[in-house]
This record gives C-alpha cells, structure tokens and sequence, in this order.
C-alpha cells in the first residue's frame, strides 16, 4: 500500500476534504516557523492554518522539534502531510497540507536558523509545554537555568526556544529586518507577556540595544487555546489507512470543539485565522483564567485522583460518581468563584460543556498522560487558584486534594517503577524515597520543593493543613478502594467456586 504524499495526495480527491492549496501549481510559501511539533499542535495551530490557506496566504508552516527527530522522520517523507481524524458521535478524517517541512533544530540547525531570519517568516508559533520557556516561579525567565546559562554563550547551537529565537531576532536586528511576531500556544498563564520579557531578558544580557529594540519592536500577544488531543495509537493508524486507503506514519485524533483565542494585537498582514473560526480579543486574560480553571484544573484532579482509585483514561474515571461530585463540589465551591469569567461566558454552562467533552467515549485520552510535568502544570493550573482562594477566604480543600493525589501520585509511580515524566523527576523522586506515609511529614517534604511552590504558600499554615487533610483523606479512600475490590473479587471467586 502506499503512503500519504504530494504523489498520492490527488488520489484521494472525492474521499475526504483535502488541502486544494497542495495541489494547485503556486503552492504557498513557508511565512510561519513553529516550535514543538506536537499532537496538540497538529490538532490546534496546523488545523487552522490549513483552513486558512484555503483563503490564500504565504503561510506554510516550518516545522522545528528542538530534540526529537520522530515527528520529523514521520512526516517528511509525506511533505509533511497527515490525517486528522475528529473523534464525535461519528468520526471524520481530513488531510492537513499546512506543514510544508519539519526540521530538528540539533540536526538542521542552518537551515532552521535561514528559516527563523528570513524576512518572508513573519510569525513563529510554539507549543513547547510550560518547561520550554525555562521561567522561575515569579515567571521570569531563569537566568541560572543551565540551558540559558549555556545558550548565552554564543559559540553553539541555542538549546532552548528562548534562545535559538533571541538569536534570531538579534540578526535580524542587525540587518535591518522585523521581527516576526511570536505566538504561545501554551498553557500558561499570562503566556504572550511571559514569553516577550524571557526574549527581553535573555537580550538584555548581550545588548541592551537589542533588548530596547525588542522593547519597541516586538509583538507577543496572549492566547487561549483549547482542544482534547490524545496521543496517536496503533488503533488511529488502522482506522486511517482503512478510511483513506493510504499509509500515514503519523495521524493525529481529537475531539470536534477545538477554540483558539489570540490578543487582538497582530499585524494586518496575518492568516486568514479570523475567517475560520479564530476570536480575536482586546483582552484574552479572562478566558485564559476560565479554561486553565475549569478545564485544566479539574483535568489534573482526575489525573491524579483517578489513577490512583484506578481508572485509565478521563472516560472510565468520569464514571466514578464520587469523584465526579468531587470535581464539580471543586468546579462550583472553588473555581468558578475564584475569577472573573468573561462577559460573553457563562462559567456553568461552560464548565458543564467540558464535562460532557471530558465524558466522549470516542476519546481515549489517558490519565498518565495528563499526569505529566505535574511541577510546570501545577503552578499554572491549580496554584493561581488557591492563592486567589487564600486572599479572599475562600475554601481551597478540594484544590489542596489535587496536589495530594499529585504528590501520592508520585510516591505510586516510583513504587510500581513506572517513569515520571516530568522535568523535576528525579527531585520528586527524590522526596518521595524519603517519605513516610505520614501526611504531615510527607506534605511538609513536597511542599518544600521551592521550585514548584513559593515560601508564601508553603508557609501558610491553612494552605499546609488543608494538603495535609486531603493527603490524609485520599490514602484512606484508595485504601478503602483497594479493600473493597479484593472483598469483591473474594466474594466472586467463591461465587464461581460454589456455580
Ligand atoms: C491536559 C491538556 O495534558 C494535559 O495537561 O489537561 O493537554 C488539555 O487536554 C488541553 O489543554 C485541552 O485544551
């Protein structure tokens, strides 16, 4: 059978909605580099700009994975075409023609860099998870992060995003050319001004024209972005090659609501993103606060939580009753109180809405997954909150449960020597050799952990109490869990014995 390429990408015409622009004779030219090539990204990012495209535009994408060659040995050898496959009450498929090449910056490092100062690149996008911007916990860039500390050396390649694009950004300072827009598509608070003082900050420490230039010069707008993108399976790529007919190295899932807002501050000449169903907003702040808090913020609960009561994907844990009513008591006590929601969003009905996604038995989204990087994750999803709770007197126990089930989480991963990802791994796995399955002690040892929480919030005797309760609550309801499956599977054994 033959693979998805420019050569067979015709052949598919009648089948499926296709990338026309891909198949007319002036092709569009690359206008857009984008960093971490990620599932998300190619559910997200790429989907709309191939919606675009079909608008016109020299906006093909630059693909660029800092590290990994994996996505860019799928995907080259189809001219960096794939499959999306919609997961909802049916599935749809569609080829997606937006990404014109995929380098890896350690491999191709000229021919990324050719591309990051060429005048005709005028937007550089990321998804590179909340660790990529190496920030501290003020969100400022970490200038002792031993990546930055080795990319403001200037005689090697830049390792980290930051800095590959301040190098970039200063030749074309240099030469007199514009600097392309940048674009997080993170899920980070505050994600666009983060990013444009780690690009200031980390100029200023080489030239401080640069960085008055950047000042000036440099557009960075936050964004919120939203869409439940699993990883690919074995089972997607069957589905795909018997739906098109064609072998595709790596297609990507994800469920239909996809949504993408962006600070309404980019240049005129941009995509045609409006067209296709990207809001633009004066201030995006509030619908990055009810997303990060009514989705993401319950989605770490359930990873947690439910992979220790033993569920493996979002589906089977939104099956528990009581950890069901535990999110939405979460949700309604101490989410939805803790912000402003924007005028145009009722957070009930929204956050209602993301349990029905989170409810799609079309989506295998698993619970490990989600667990990942759970020290970049929680200062952004689950910390903000309590603070804000804590200022105003508000409860925080049902937040305080996610950092417990997340540190119990961890001790439960390095009992089964299973991996952690996360980029505080060995720290974590460091703490959780040393505890104790006391709750005060064990708490007291993760929360010492500055990088993830400031001395403000570990010192807060109400913060420490309440961790240490749920702590405490959750080690018993796993082991009630545990106890009751064994007395059922008992109970079945002398069941089946006695038939
Ligand atoms: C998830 C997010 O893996 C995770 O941390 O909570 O990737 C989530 O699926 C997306 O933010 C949904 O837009």
């Amino acid at each position: 059978m033959e693979h998805l390429s420019n050569n067979t990408l015709a052949s598919l015409n009648g089948k499926l909605p296709l990338p026309a622009y891909r198949l007319a004779d002036n092709k569009p030219q690359i206008g857009i580099v984008h960093l971490g090539p990620g599932a998300f990204f190619r559910g997200h990012q790429a989907f709309y700009t191939d919606k675009a495209l079909q608008h016109g535009g020299d906006w093909a994408i630059s693909a660029v994975s800092m590290r990994s060659a994996d996505v860019s040995q799928a995907l080259m050898p189809q001219d960096g075409l794939y499959t999306l496959a919609v997961l909802d009450a049916e599935t749809s498929y569609q080829i997606i023609g937006s990404i014109q090449e995929v380098l890896i910056a350690t491999e191709h490092y000229a021919e990324v860099f050719a591309r990051l100062t060429a005048p005709t690149t005028r937007y550089v996008t990321m998804t590179i998870t909340e660790k990529g911007y190496c920030l501290n916990t003020a969100g400022e860039l970490d200038l002792q992060h031993p990546h930055i500390q080795h990319d403001l050396t200037l005689n090697n390649k830049a390792v980290t995003a930051i800095g590959l694009l301040a190098r970039a950004l200063a030749v074309r300072y240099q030469h007199n050319i514009a600097p392309f827009c940048v674009i997080s598509c993170d899920n980070l608070t505050d994600n666009g001004h983060k990013l444009r003082r780690a690009l200031i900050s980390f100029a200023a420490q080489s030239d401080p024209a640069l960085a008055n230039w950047l000042e000036q010069q440099l557009i960075s707008p936050c964004t919120m972005v939203d869409s439940i993108t699993p990883a690919t399976d074995d089972a997607l790529r069957a589905n795909v090659t018997a739906a098109i007919g064609l072998i595709d190295n790596w297609p990507i899932k994800r469920e239909a609501f996809v949504q993408w807002v962006i600070e309404d501050i980019l240049p005129a000449d941009r995509p045609a993103w409006q067209q296709v169903g990207v809001i633009y907003a004066a201030d995006v702040s509030a619908f990055e606060k009810a997303k990060l808090r009514l989705l993401n913020a319950p989605h770490s609960t359930l990873a947690y939580m439910g992979y220790l009561l033993g569920h493996e994907t979002v589906y089977d844990a939104m099956q528990d009753a009581q950890l069901v009513q535990h999110i939405q008591q979460m949700v309604e006590l101490e989410l939805i109180p803790s912000f402003q929601a924007p005028v145009e969003l009722n957070p009930h009905h929204y956050s209602a809405a993301i349990f029905a996604r989170f409810c799609n038995p079309a989506i295998r989204h698993l619970l490990a997954q989600i667990a990942w990087d759970g020290s970049q994750k929680m200062p952004m999803r689950i910390l903000p909150a309590i603070q804000d709770n804590l200022a105003a007197g508000r409860s925080i126990q049902h937040l305080a449960s996610c950092l417990a089930a997340w540190f119990l989480f961890i001790r439960q991963r390095a009992r089964e020597g299973e991996k952690l990802v996360d980029p505080l791994a060995e720290q974590l796995l460091a703490v959780a050799a040393k505890c104790q399955g006391e709750a005060a002690h064990d708490v007291a040892l993760f929360l010492a952990i500055e990088a993830v929480f400031p001395a403000a919030l570990s010192q807060d005797a109400a913060f420490v109490t309440a961790v240490i309760s749920s702590y405490q609550a959750i080690s018993t309801l796993v082991a009630q869990r545990a106890a009751n499956k064994q007395a059922n599977q008992r109970n079945n054994t002398q069941l089946s014995g006695a038939l």
